[in-house]
């Protein structure tokens, strides 16, 4: 199967939406709409214009039969510094923090010691009452929380849920910011500005609650997969203006904020885009693989998650661009 680019096309209507494959040969000309294509100059450049998620793959991933783990070229950016969320559920899986933590500190390792004091945060008796924590920490980090939930399983208890979400591409090494070049699209689209960009790697699962970005997003997924929940934009500011009443709050980060990461926002987010059919009518769902890259229009909604839950490795990147 060819990778997929998927496109939810903002036109008047914000309705339009297609899904292409790597030839570009998509169904959307079977929807019958007249999708102003040429205002994106995609005529004839789409197979060109896929973005190439299939070389940054095989170098910083290796596919451990159904799994899929960091490469060896990866080992020499393990101390570089990165940005984390932490999710510790309240109630079922908070202990395995702490034993991810216990671990780190007894390890005979230094390096990995400091990684267990990273997380004494977390780990703490006056943490008790948060479920969602950021950190800095080296790759490293994520490299021993993927090993970790390898070795302790699902059955024991649920997985380290570690997220290195939305590091800007730009704080990268710069060989690996060489490995994922700007796609040709958003250089050939608009003003060819690209507003940020970011990289996503996460043991899964790995959540984003409802939100809507203030450019135009290529994202791509790098490794494993993601589900996509995206909602034109009057039905989004709709039901996020109905959370914030029942919250009989007033919230204006209407983007990816610390705000709704826990507490009654995160709960109310997650149950009315996964949870209740009825609030999600407007809703489309687009599922992306290894390889699959969505764009959403400026304005659009959406929620996303990993499709697996079981501890393993996610990875995708992003560009926000005018
Ligand atoms: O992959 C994710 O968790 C979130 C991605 C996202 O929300 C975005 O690119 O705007």
């Amino acid at each position: 199967m060819p990778p997929a680019l998927t496109l939810i096309l903002s036109h008047a209507d914000h309705s339009a939406s297609g899904l292409f494959n790597a030839h570009g040969n998509g169904d959307l000309k079977s929807t019958q709409r007249h999708v102003a294509l040429s205002r994106l100059q995609m005529t004839g450049q789409l197979r060109d214009a896929v973005p190439d998620t299939v070389s940054p793959f095989h170098k910083w991933f290796r596919k451990d039969g159904q799994d899929t783990s960091f490469s060896a070229y990866m080992d020499s950016f393990h101390q570089w510094v990165f940005p984390y969320e932490l999710i510790k559920p309240l109630i079922q899986g908070s202990e395995t923090v702490a034993r991810l933590h216990d671990n780190l500190l007894n390890s005979r390792d230094a390096v990995d010691r400091d990684l267990g004091a990273a997380l004494e945060c977390v780990a703490s008796e006056t943490s008790r009452k948060h479920q969602f924590f950021q950190l800095h920490a080296p790759l490293r980090l994520l490299v021993k929380a993927l090993e970790f939930n390898n070795a302790q399983g699902l059955a024991a208890s649920p997985p380290v849920q570690l997220y290195i979400a939305q590091s800007l591409l730009t704080d990268l090494p710069g060989p690996l910011q060489g490995d994922v070049p700007a796609p040709a699209l958003i250089r050939n689209v608009g003003r060819g500005d690209i507003y940020s960009s970011s990289v996503w790697l996460g043991t899964e699962p790995t959540y984003t609650p409802l939100h809507r970005d203030p450019n135009p997003n290529l994202f791509c997924q790098l490794c494993s997969s993601k589900v996509v929940r995206l909602l034109p934009p009057d039905a989004g500011l709709g039901l996020y203006n109905s959370i914030q009443m029942r919250l009989r709050q007033s919230g204006n980060s209407r983007m990816r904020s610390t705000e709704m990461m826990e507490g009654g926002e995160r709960e109310m987010l997650h149950s009315a885009v996964w949870g209740n059919k009825t609030a999600t009518a407007d809703a489309q769902e687009v599922r992306l693989r290894a390889g699959d890259s969505l764009f959403i229009p400026k304005g659009w909604w959406h929620s996303v998650k990993s499709e697996r839950s079981d501890g393993h490795l996610n990875g995708s990147v992003n560009w926000w661009f005018r």
